[in-house]
């Protein structure tokens, strides 16, 4: 199972951002620092083509920076991209933020050829929040859902800098399963397309595993958690998520857990590092070849299902001519 969320406007929206693409000179990419990987939009990558990109993981006040590290690293390595821990709220980096964008593209910024950048990435992870903090005034409406913009907004920061805000857009198929339910976690995806629970206990999963001490903290648990339906249902006992006759309120339990986890109540978190991600990756190619193994197997059996069934129709046709002669 995993979760997708593609809806119509943001197509539309890649559209628009495929025909400004050439009129931009640098993308800058607003990832969710808790989140690095599964917050790239490949289908990003490929409208920017050879575009120069700069990576901001924004809301790094959220994130465990130990793991941001990691992915810094990692991504130093892999293939030279720049990419800065940031927070739309954080002064010092905002200040930082032109002498970035100008190393990147050096010909520009004055004037007569300012820089054009383009802010994209995936839907909540504060795009316009960051047109705004430029602008010093709000300019773009924010809100702490998904698919808050729906339509582009250029504006001038200074003579030598122009932003274009655009609509958050996912992609039409997530093929790692694991990496769209941490899209769903963290709040890039809406509400309504999800199963809250399933969302909750593959979060909580992972809490478990990985920031054990931040769950005791937060719910008071008298033991260290090990099965994720039950801490749910410990929860919802805890925050009163209760139906009539005192059973748990699974659904309202998981609102609990993840108003918590979007809202930053186990302190600094980051749910994915580069060893785990690739793991994930092997799995799913492991999953795509037996699919294909099957697949091929089923057309190899159709083959002589189809030939007996012809065989039969031969036999028949000719058994009734028979019978009228
Ligand atoms: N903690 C934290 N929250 C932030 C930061 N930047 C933005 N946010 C919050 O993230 C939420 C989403 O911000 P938006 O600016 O609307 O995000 P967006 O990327 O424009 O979203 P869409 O237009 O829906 O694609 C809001 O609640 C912001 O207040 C940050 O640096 N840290
Ligand atoms: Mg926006």
């Amino acid at each position: 199972m995993s979760v997708q969320w593609f809806p119509g406007h943001m197509n539309k929206a890649r559209r628009e951002i495929e025909q400004v693409m050439t009129q931009v000179d640098l993308v800058i990419e607003v990832l969710d620092a808790r989140i690095p990987d599964s917050s790239q939009n490949p289908m990003l990558t490929t409208l920017r083509g050879d575009v120069p990109v700069l990576r901001l993981l924004n809301k790094k006040d959220l994130a465990d920076s130990s793991r941001v590290t990691l992915w810094l690293e990692h991504w130093q390595e892999a293939d030279q991209i720049t990419a800065y821990p940031f927070s739309t709220t954080d002064k010092s980096d905002l200040a930082k933020l032109s002498s970035w964008v100008q190393k990147l593209v050096p010909h520009r910024g004055s004037a007569e050829k300012p820089i054009r950048a383009m802010i994209a990435g995936i839907p909540n992870v504060g795009k316009s929040s960051l047109m705004n903090a430029l602008l010093g005034k709000r300019v773009a409406k924010v809100g702490n859902e998904p698919a808050v913009t729906k339509a582009q907004q250029k504006l001038r920061v200074n003579d030598g800098f122009q932003i274009l805000d655009t609509p958050g857009i996912l992609w039409p198929k997530i093929e790692n399963p694991d990496a769209s339910y941490r899209l769903a976690v963290t709040g890039a995806v809406r509400d309504t397309a999800i199963d809250y629970e399933d969302v909750a206990l593959v979060g909580l999963k992972f809490f478990i595993a990985d920031y054990t001490d931040a769950i005791i903290a937060r719910y008071k648990l008298k033991k260290a958690p090990v099965d994720a339906f039950e801490t749910l249902e410990i929860i919802g006992s805890k925050r009163g998520a209760l139906r009539a006759g005192g059973k748990i309120d699974m659904h309202k339990a998981a609102e609990v857990f993840l108003a918590d986890v979007r809202s930053g109540a186990f302190g600094p978190y980051v749910m994915e590092t580069p060893e785990m991600v690739a793991s994930e990756w092997v799995k799913v190619e492991e999953v795509k070849a037996a699919k294909e193994a099957a697949r091929q197997a089923r057309l190899k059996a159709a083959i002589p299902q189809r030939q007996q069934q012809q065989n039969v129709d031969y036999r028949n046709q000719r058994d009734a001519r028979d019978s009228e002669e």
